[in-house]
């Protein structure tokens, strides 16, 4: 029990250790641990997730392609009197020194039309379009939420 709890925080470390290096960048703008969640089978919609951390003058999120998905939108939460609602949103502001964590329950990437279904441990490459710093190429990986480090 004792070596299987130990092997269990080691894997931990060694998990948050990668997560930490998932990340990408495009002048100062960086994009932290881009994930999406396991979809079921004949599930169309999935979600992604990230963290945009802006150093640099205020910039947007405009919109994002993935090769796998039929198209791909930038939603929010938002609370109708006692029911949470997804709505689409035309851009996700990046304010100069902050960071916009895209998250369940805020903003967030929804992946429309999924020609497969998303198996956690693969990967597919998103292109990010940002209004002032152009175009970057991250790559999203498929975890279960509670694989997840930078959600605890
Ligand atoms: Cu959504």
């Amino acid at each position: 029990m004792k070596l299987t709890t130990t092997l269990a925080g080691v894997a931990l470390a060694l998990a948050s250790l990668i997560a930490q290096a998932h990340e990408f960048k495009l002048g100062a703008l960086t994009v932290g641990h881009p994930v999406a969640r396991p979809t079921a089978p004949g599930q169309p919609v999935g979600g992604a997730y990230m963290t945009i951390t802006n150093a640099g003058a205020d910039d947007r999120l405009l919109s994002i392609g993935a090769a796998n998905a039929a198209s791909v939108e930038l939603h929010t939460m938002k609370m109708e009197g006692d029911v949470m609602r997804m709505r689409q949103v035309d851009a996700i502001a990046l304010p100069a020194g902050q960071t916009v964590k895209l998250q369940s329950g805020g903003y967030h990437v929804m992946l429309m039309g999924l020609k497969a279904p998303l198996k956690a441990g693969d990967r597919f490459p998103a292109t990010l379009k940002f209004e002032k710093a152009g175009e970057l190429q991250v790559e999203i990986k498929v975890e279960a939420p509670g694989e997840a480090p930078m959600k605890h």
